[in-house]
């Protein structure tokens, strides 16, 4: 009887112990926001990546045909973004307002007006 009692309080321990470890998975989750942006010629999807001041995103990128690049210049990143792979950039938005991104790997005529504006808040 004392045996299976220390035995079912350790069962619960560790089952406790697991919902305290999903739930902090789960918050991590919450906290980490992840935006999928799609390349084709010639423009970006989601053309507005609307994100929160201060809070870390990382944005996923993957193109449909071609070579293409992903400027943000007031952000100071940047990536290649190469057929059949994944890109990914990872920053912490600290000012709000407007600001432009681009294509910035010539992807052929039209190329200039692959842009877009992320906004933040
Ligand atoms: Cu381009």
């Amino acid at each position: 009887m004392t045996i299976n009692h220390k035995r079912r309080l350790l069962l619960a321990g560790v089952g406790a112990g697991g919902l305290a470890l999903s739930a902090a998975a789960v918050t991590a989750q919450n906290q980490e926001r992840v935006i999928k942006v799609v390349a084709k010629k010639f423009d970006f999807t989601p053309g507005e990546i609307r994100l929160k001041k201060n809070q870390p995103v990382t944005l996923e990128f993957t193109t449909l045909d071609v070579v293409m690049g992903f400027a943000l210049p007031d952000f100071g990143v940047r990536t290649d973004i190469l057929p059949g792979t994944t890109a990914r950039i990872r920053f912490t938005p600290d000012k709000a307002g407007q600001f432009p991104f681009h294509c910035d790997i010539f992807c052929g005529s039209g190329h200039e007006s692959m842009t877009g504006t992320v906004i933040v808040t």
